[in-house]
Parts: structure tokens; C-alpha cells; sequence
């Protein structure tokens, strides 16, 4: 399926031509966004990097200059410039101005490609208002220039020059692009896994658009001979490393297949997360077929050398990949031809024959290296013999407090302030973000029918931890004896302590996630008291529009200015935002957002649940990333978030 479907969307691009990355870039691309801006650099420096791969070119040099444009320079063969033979102009033009040119036709070696690269520099062709492709070969320096990713200047000869290579320079196109602020770091991390990841290539970077104190451009020069031992290096800083383990464990094999390396040490550190995997020098974040033979090999193998040994008994359980693995830093590298790469973000290696290609070199080179180095071997397993009895501890511990949550299930949450009135058709509970605005809400509300249950912003772990997991947090645990319903197969509607559940955030980016949140959990451990229409959204106001003494609320923008328009000409006023409930004084809180009088609560539907459970997975999806990616993306989405109902 994967297969075939990405088949037909390949071809489908090359009839559309270039105009489509226009009308759709994020297709192309990933996004309009910062991610897929610095995608553009990235797709540029993997044609040279491919020459690389290809054994053809040893340095690269990226430059971001004063107005934001990049220029790639590899010392590769450069782009052809002869007449392509069916296409009856310079192949350099067809490279940079056809979708399906992007690749080298028919080569051998390893492409770069995958995730959302390898759509070709025509892409970044089609995204740049200006483009400039230099390239050195059969003895000329040769020159053409596109916009928009159309041909404005013709190939053609500027001088005589010895050597080869190819130099790429554009302008981002801002009326599509959001932006073309490039982040310096963000470019150079990338740099920094390629020139580790692929042999022999020096890359550097400059940044003229920032000087130090002696005026010099920053600059980075990025080489590391030691290739992937480096990389596990500068993975572990300045982490302790396990005795026997002063440089990493390197073990590299060939095959069919394709191409297998790693470099791994362990430090007293507790991680068990520290093993970057690599598919043709792309960072598979969502793991995959390589990954998953790795840690089989890795967990097995270690069992084996262990009870061999007999530093396991047989009485003993055997090691957990988790216990095995804590403390593991390095990098798994693969190299093969056709990478297949799935998942949300294409970051996922399909390729099943790389789980046993990595299987069985794992198996060879850990075994190697436990027989020659057994005080490092013997290190390693302490510590992973270590974690198995914390793991069990743990377990033990948190089994007892199940059992004995289950018993006293009936104790309310300290936090909660219950209402006096007992029928639940006529009390609402107030879910409120944060201590501080609890406490406000504690003392604006009218006790005998409002009950309020602080919840602190550890919610947000939700996301982290995976929803299952977050039943055992201490939050969520509250939020479930409170409402009085429990969840999932135990879950009786009859039991609900009110008809009101009303979720009560700040009116900002981090209100909005929680919101969403809560929304996600409800749904999907309570679907029924959404669908009985039990829970509901607070309203509270974003501006307080004061004349003299007396006040109104504006709820929205177009509201407050629409009140100021109201007032006759010349009168004094003065607004108050409102950043958040901890701004409101209980009286203000009262008569804005509780009193049911003036309140306006959203009731919340199965469809604005199914919203707001997306908006939580692609919040979930941004998180393990960047937390400026995240906001961004919230704040492009805060409007769907926030009026659920609208
Ligand atoms: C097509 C064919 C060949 C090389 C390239 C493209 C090429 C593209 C880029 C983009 C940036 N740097 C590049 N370097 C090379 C093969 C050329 C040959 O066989 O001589």
C-alpha cells in the first residue's frame, strides 16, 4: 500500500509541475512554518550531500547572508549542463526546474531521501522568488537564474574554471513561506548529524547576518573524522561514564541488504531513551524496523552473556530492554537503497529486512565486545540488574496503593471545595487551572450548589505520558473522584456528583491546551457525560472597559471596541486586560463568569470532543520536539481550540 500510493503521488507531481508546490506547498514540504522552511536548506544540502554519499565531493558550505538568502556551495561534479536527452534543454534545467528531476538517474550509492526531503531542490526552485545556480564543469563556470522557480536567465558561460561543484542560492517566496528567518542553531544541529553521520565531508556554516565583538560572522566549521564514535561522544558530554567504557563500542557490517554502524556507551546516567537511529542520515524519530532489531538484539544478547556468566541466576527474571538500556547513549546509523519511510512524520523506517540485517549485527558486536571487555560487561550489568530491582520496587509500591485507592475510593480530593447542596441535578463543579485562580474561584462562588476543584498545570503531562498512564497522576486520580463516575468499564453515570462540569482556563495559548486536554480525557474515560451534555466551557472576559464608576465586560476584541464605540464623545475610560482568571478578583469573577445570571457557559458536543482530542494528538505529536514549535502551532490553532462551540 505504502508503496504503490507513494508511487502514484510521485507521479502525479511531475504532470502538475512546479505550479503545485505553489498552490500546496505543505505537501510538498511539511509546512509553511519554520519547519518547513529550514526543510528548504536542508533539501538543498542533500544533493551535495548525496555527491558525498556518492564519493564525489568532501566539503559543503552554507551560508545565511544579510537579507536572509542561502547559499549551498559543494565541491561535487556539479549538475550537468549538457543537453538532456529528452528534454531537449540543459539538464541543470531540468534538475532545477521539473518535480521528478530532483535525483540522480540510476546511481548507485546511498540517497539521502525520505521523510520530507527528496522532493527535489525544484521545490526550494518553486518557493524562491529569486534562485541562482552556479556550477563548475567541463571547464566553465556556468550561470542560469529562475523566480518563482520559472527560468528568468538562460544557462549560460561566465568564464573559464578549473574544478567542479555546484552553488545553489535563493530568496525564500514570504508571500508563501511565513517566514524566512532562519534559526542559526536550529540549521546547525542539522549540519552537525550529517557531518558526524556521513564520512569524510567537512561542512560549514556562516551566519552573515550576526557579527562577535570583532566583528567577524559567526562561523562554524563542522568535521569529525571519527564519524559516528564522535557523534556518541558529543551525545554523552560530560555524563560519568560506566568503568571499561572510556571510549564508545564502534561495530560497523556490510551486506546485501545494506549498511549497518553503531557507537554506544553507557554512563550513570538513568535514560533508557539515549540511542539515536539513523536511515540513510535521516533522524528516524519514530524509530522503526532498524531500531526495533537493535534493541531485541541489544536486550537478548545481554540476558544471554548475563546467566552465561552466572551474574543472573536462574531464579532471577530476565533483564527488561528498559533496564538494559538506562544509562545507553549512541547512534544507530543504517544505510540502504530504498529507504521506506512511514509514519506521521516519515520518520519511521519500514524496511523489514533491516530488523534482522540489525539484529544480527548487534548480536555479533555486543557479544564481541562483552567477551573481550568483561569488567565493562560486568559494569553494565550491575547497573542494569540495578534497575530491574528499583522497576520491581516500584511496581510493588505502586500495586499496594492501587489496591488501597480501590478501597478508600470514596475519599473525596483534598483540593476539592464540595458544595452543600446534594442533588446533583442542581450542582456544578468548576475545573479551574492553576492554585491561584482555585483560590479566587474558591471565594467568588456561591457554596451551596458550586463546587471548585484546583487543578495544577501537570495536566499537561497528559500528553507525555499517554493517557492510560495518566490515570495513575495524581490530577487526574482527583479529577475522577470528584466528578464521582469513575472511568472506563467501571464508569456509572448515575453516580455523576453534578450535571455541570464546567471547565474554567485562562483565555491564553497554555489555557487553550489544557482545555483541549481535559476535553481529550473526558472524552474519551467519560464519553457519556458529554454526550448527556453534563460538561460545559467557562466564558471568562478578556477586557474590563471602566467609566467613572461604573464597568462593563467585553468577551472578545470586537466586543470591546464596540462597547468603546458606545460611549458618548470625549468620555474618560480605562480598559483592563485580563491575561488571566489569577487577574480577576473574586467579586469580578463572580459576576463575569459564575453567576449563572450574567454567565454565558458553552455546552460542550461529541463533535467539539472529537476536535479538541485532534488538536491534543497534534499537540502530543509537536511536543517531544520544541516548545516554539508548539506554541506556534497552538496559537495557529488557538482559534478552533478556544470557540469550540462557534
Ligand atoms: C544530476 C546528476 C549528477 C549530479 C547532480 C545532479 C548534482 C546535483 C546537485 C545539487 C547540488 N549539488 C549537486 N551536485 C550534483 C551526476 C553528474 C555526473 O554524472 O557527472
Amino acid at each position: 500500500m505504502e508503496e504503490s500510493s507513494h508511487y502514484d503521488g510521485r507521479d502525479i507531481k511531475v504532470l502538475k509541475g512546479l505550479e503545485a508546490v505553489r498552490l500546496r506547498p505543505g505537501m510538498y514540504i511539511g509546512s509553511t512554518g519554520p519547519r518547513g522552511l529550514h526543510h528548504l536548506v536542508y533539501e538543498v544540502v542533500d544533493n551535495s550531500v548525496d555527491e558525498a554519499l556518492a564519493g564525489y565531493c568532501n566539503t559543503i558550505e552554507v551560508v545565511i547572508h544579510e537579507d536572509n538568502s542561502v547559499t549551498v556551495t559543494d565541491n561535487g561534479r556539479g549538475i550537468p549542463v549538457d543537453k538532456h536527452p529528452t528534454e531537449k534543454k540543459p539538464t541543470v534545467e531540468v534538475v532545477l526546474s521539473q518535480l521528478h528531476a530532483g535525483g540522480k538517474f540510476g546511481e548507485g550509492g546511498y540517497k539521502v531521501s525520505g521523510g520530507l526531503h527528496g522532493v527535489g531542490v525544484s521545490c526550494v526552485n518553486a518557493l524562491s522568488r529569486k534562485m541562482i545556480a552556479e556550477v563548475k564543469r567541463d571547464g566553465f563556470l556556468w550561470e542560469m537564474e529562475f523566480a518563482q522557480g520559472k527560468k528568468t536567465v538562460d544557462l549560460h558561460k561566465v568564464k573559464k574554471a578549473a574544478g567542479t561543484g555546484t552553488r545553489i542560492t535563493f530568496w525564500v517566496d514570504t508571500t508563501i513561506m511565513e517566514s524566512d528567518n532562519y534559526d542559526y542553531d536550529t540549521l546547525l544541529n542539522r549540519m552537525r548529524e550529517i557531518a558526524f553521520l556521513t564520512k569524510n565531508i567537512k561542512i560549514t556554516m556562516i551566519d552573515e547576518r550576526t557579527r562577535d565583538a570583532e566583528g567577524n560572522f559567526r562561523k562554524d566549521v563542522l568535521h569529525y573524522p571519527g564519524g559516528i564514535v564522535e557523534f556518541a561522544k558529543f551525545l554523552n558530554g560530560e555524563n560519568e561514564k560506566l568503568p571499561g567504557l572510556s571510549k564508545p563500542i564502534y561495530y560497523e557490517a556490510t551486506s546485501d541488504a545494506g549498511e549497518v554502524e553503531f557507537a554506544l556507551l553507557w554512563n550513570n546516567g538513568y535514560t533508557s531513551d539515549g540511542v539515536k537511529a539513523f536511515a540513510n542520515n535521516i533522524h528516524t524519530t519514530e524509530g522503526g524496523t532498524h531500531l526495533d532489531g537493535f534493541r531485541n538484539a541489544l536486550t537478548r544478547t545481554f540476558n544471554e552473556y548475563a546467566r552465561s556468566k552466572g551474574l543472573l541466576k536462574d531464579k532471577d527474571g530476565n533483564l527488561s530492554g528498559d533496564d538494559v538500556r538506562e544509562g545507553l547513549v549512541g547512534v544507530l546509523s543504517v544505510k540502504l537503497h530504498n529507504p521506506q519511510f512511514e509514519g506521521q512524520t516519515k520518520t519511521k523506517l519500514g524496511n523489514t529486512e533491516m530488523r534482522s540485517v540489525v539484529q544480527a549485527a548487534v548480536t555479533t558486536g555486543i557479544s564481541d565486545f562483552l567477551e573481550e571487555h568483561p569488567s565493562a560487561a560486568k559494569a553494565i550489568i550491575n547497573k542494569a540488574v540495578q534497575s530491574r530491582k528499583v522497576r520491581e520496587a516500584v511496581k510493588k509500591t505502586r500495586d499496594l496503593a492501587r489496591r488501597k485507592s480501590l478501597l478508600e475510593s470514596s475519599t473525596l480530593p483534598g483540593k476539592l471545595a464540595d458544595c452543600s447542596e446534594r442533588d446533583p441535578e442542581l450542582t456544578e463543579i468548576y475545573i479551574v487551572e492553576g492554585d491561584s485562580a482555585g483560590g479566587s474561584a474558591k471565594m467568588a462562588r456561591e457554596r451551596s450548589f458550586q463546587a471548585i476543584l484546583p487543578l495544577r498545570g501537570k495536566i499537561l503531562n497528559i500528553e507525555r505520558a499517554g493517557l492510560h498512564r495518566a490515570l495513575s497522576s495524581e490530577t487526574i486520580n482527583s479529577l475522577i473522584t470528584a466528578i464521582g463516575t469513575s472511568v472506563g468499564d467501571d464508569f456509572d453515570i448515575e453516580k455523576a456528583r453534578y450535571h455541570k462540569v464546567i471547565i474554567m482556563t485562562d483565555a491564553d495559548v497554555d489555557g487553550a491546551h489544557i482545555r483541549c486536554l481535559l476535553l481529550t480525557f473526558l472524552y474519551r474515560y467519560m464519553p457519556e457525560m458529554i454526550k448527556r451534555g453534563y460538561v460545559y466551557i467557562a466564558q471568562p472576559p478578556l477586557y474590563r472597559l471602566a467609566v467613572g464608576r461604573k464597568h462593563t465586560y467585553a468577551y472578545s476584541d470586537e466586543q470591546l471596541q464596540l462597547e468603546i464605540g458606545r460611549l458618548a464623545p470625549n468620555t474618560k475610560y480605562t480598559v483592563q486586560r485580563y491575561k488571566g482568571l489569577g487577574e480577576m478578583d473574586p467579586k469580578q469573577l463572580w459576576e463575569t463568569t459564575m453567576e449563572p445570571k450574567n454567565r454565558t457557559l458553552l455546552q460542550v458536543t461529541v463533535e467539539d470532543a472529537e476536535k479538541a482530542e485532534e488538536a491534543s494528538e497534534a499537540i502530543a505529536k509537536l511536543m517531544g520536539n520544541n516548545v516554539e514549535y508548539r506554541k506556534e502551532f497552538i496559537q495557529k490553532n488557538a482559534k478552533d481550540v478556544r470557540f469550540l462551540d462557534i
